[in-house]
């Protein structure tokens, strides 16, 4: 039986701004919300005596101090791994990092991994990518105290991709994420190694995270609402855990195998000399064919496989991957803050980072430092994917709507928070079905209702726009999110956004609710909508999924040109960048496991704020 966890709700609904829905006749809701304040613990797995692992490693998370920037040390939160059983190449450190070693399977392989929890609060480790079970996935349901392990069980089924480990607890993954727990996780395949890619050393992880640190090296995290509601950014990026990272070449071909393990930041990766990004894989692994692009989006969960060639470079000659400039992943509001047209604002709160999202900065380094003649070619065919039609699916005329709404004081999704055992009517999947699936923003951002058959319209409660606005106006007022007075917030918030355009921006909270939000809704705060629309990368556990077509809103289309060039949707994702005023369908499969499995926006600040549902396989 799993005992409760209680927490307390006072907190729970202070923290999240939803106090004042208890006046505001809307039952249903807090009801969910009030789900949000239990999350029961179950007893951690035990090894099973009938499995027979090929791999069998203890994951150890633990506090610890490394050397990041020079002069002190930083205290950090870590991975470090044993090998207990299996090939002597399955953990490869990366040297002086933070982050935990690489872990190299082969598909096919029966894995145990003993989660040993040294650190001073619950944690559950997640497999992202990964095709497994729901009790090997890492569902916060799942997460262990200090001191217990959890044993995973599970056989390799993915195809070669990169892939990342790192923690899921209830409301508590950014911050031991952000805190240093990630590492990656590489599986190879058969498909694969014959192409004779790069390997070994010419075949380099590269793992971009940016981080803020104070005057002692000391990690910075959430100082305030802003930070939640945006994300946080540091000022420093930070490739393999080393600030200012370069990278030694020769002058042949490598292989980049690149991972975005910020919490929030969004990356526009470029070549500082202009030669094109080669892209052979994405998420879940190879391209059917190599891409060529100008630049490439990356968002917090997205994987990208480079095909780099540094031939016909000099020796001592340098390259630069930047981040390149882009608009329109922050609400126009913030960007215009941080962006410094409001810098008159109290000493700049709002100015978050010196590194503002979209602003044009340099992440690592290449230089060649040796001259060789041979190099090998890039294969002009990489694997064979099949492409799903909407006719494979078992809901042609009804995807299963993911909507995103975002208010001052919550992230949701499809009108509701994160709540253990709260799984609606569009939230159950049959299991070993397909299943079209549509990503949309559910505020008024000048686009219409794309899931509006009558069946997905049991979920938004009957929420008055009027009242959820008023209460967004009020909360802002009165809560920071912190629990301490939220002055510079409240100001800068009310000047902002005085009067009634809070209908506007929180009126999407319930899209469903009449199918016609498009008409009195937007009309109130069309424009407020945007205003408060950001981009969100959303991430589907279990099976990978096919991108099947986006469309965008016309008044997001001159933001999204600064970026729509850099988007890669020919291959397996489980993460997908949803850019404001863009609605995305995907197609997924539901096979071989049942149970719990989550989606969730991997902004991982948002997540914590309850952007997160659970798919119910069954
Ligand atoms: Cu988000």
């Amino acid at each position: 039986m799993p005992t409760i966890t209680n927490y307390s709700r006072r907190r729970f609904l202070t923290h999240s701004g939803l106090g004042l829905l208890a006046y505001a006749g809307i039952p249903k809701l807090l009801g969910a919300m009030e789900g949000m304040q239990a999350m029961p613990k179950m007893a951690p797995n035990k090894a099973s005596s009938n499995f027979k692992p090929d791999v069998e490693l203890e994951l150890f998370c633990r506090s610890n101090s490394v050397a990041i920037l020079p002069g002190r040390p930083t205290l950090v939160q870590q991975y470090s791994a044993k090998l207990l059983k299996g090939p002597q190449n399955t953990l490869t450190e990366i040297p002086g990092s933070y982050l935990g070693p690489v872990i190299h399977l082969q598909k096919g392989q029966r894995i145990r991994v003993h989660l040993i929890n040294k650190l001073a609060e619950p944690t559950i480790t997640h497999w992202h990518g990964l095709h497994v079970p729901a009790n090997m996935d890492g569902h916060p349901v799942y997460a262990i105290n200090p001191g217990e392990r959890y044993v995973y069980e599970f056989e390799v089924l993915n195809r070669a991709s990169m892939n990342i480990y790192h923690p899921h607890p209830h409301e508590a993954t950014a911050k031991q994420v952000y805190h240093g727990l990630a590492g990656a996780l590489i599986i190879k395949d058969e498909e694969e190694a014959a192409l004779g890619l790069p390997s070994g050393e010419f075949e380099i992880p590269i793992v971009i995270q940016d981080r803020l640190f104070d005057e002692k090296n000391q990690l910075i995290y959430v100082r305030h609402r802003h930070d939640r509601m945006m994300g946080f950014y540091g000022d420093r990026v930070l490739v393999n855990g080393r600030s200012d990272f370069k990278l030694n070449v020769a002058s042949r071909a490598y292989r980049l195998r690149i991972l975005n393990g910020s919490t929030a930041r969004i990356y526009k990766l470029g070549w500082d000399d202009g030669m094109p990004i080669t892209v052979m894989g994405v998420d879940g692994g190879l391209l059917e064919k190599p891409e060529t692009k100008p630049y490439v989006m990356l968002a917090p969960g997205e994987r990208l496989d480079v095909w780099a060639d540094f031939s016909g470079r000099g020796v001592g000659s340098k390259l630069v991957m930047r981040s390149l400039p882009f608009s329109g992943v922050l609400p126009k509001m913030a960007e215009r803050m941080m962006g410094g047209g409001m810098g008159g604002m109290h000493g700049g709160m709002m100015q978050t980072s010196a590194l503002p999202v979209g602003s044009d900065y340099p992440i690592f380094t290449v230089q060649v430092t040796q001259k060789v003649s041979d190099s090998p070619k890039m294969p002009t065919q990489l694997s064979k994917i099949t492409r799903y039609k909407i006719s494979d699916t078992a809901n042609p005329n009804k995807a299963v709507p993911i909507g995103i709404s975002e208010a001052p004081m919550a992230m949701l999704l499809n009108g509701r928070p994160y709540a253990y055992d709260d799984v609606q009517a569009n939230e159950r999947i049959p299991i070993n079905t397909i299943q079209l699936m549509e990503i949309f923003h559910a505020h008024g951002g000048g686009h219409g209702n794309p899931a509006s058959d009558s069946e997905n319209e049991s979920s938004s409660n009957g929420m008055q726009h009027g009242q959820m606005g008023g209460m967004g106006m009020m909360n802002r007022m009165n809560d920071d999110g912190d629990g301490q007075p939220s002055g510079q917030m409240q100001h800068g918030g009310m000047g902002m956004m005085g009067g009634g355009h809070g209908m506007g921006m929180m009126g999407g909270m319930n899209h469903q609710d009449n199918g016609q939000q498009g008409g009195g809704m937007m009309g109130m705060g069309g424009g407020m909508g945007m205003m408060m629309s950001m981009a969100h990368p959303i991430h589907l556990h279990g099976q990978s999924f096919q991108i099947v077509s986006r469309s965008i809103s016309e008044d997001a289309a001159e933001d999204y040109a600064t970026v729509r060039d850099g988007l890669i949707d020919n291959g397996w994702k489980d993460t997908v960048l949803v850019m404001p005023g863009e609605k995305v369908r995907i197609i997924k499969p539901f096979q071989d496991f049942k149970g719990l499995f989550m989606y969730h926006c991997h902004n991982l600040e948002h997540e914590d704020m309850g952007m997160m549902r659970d798919f119910l396989v069954e």
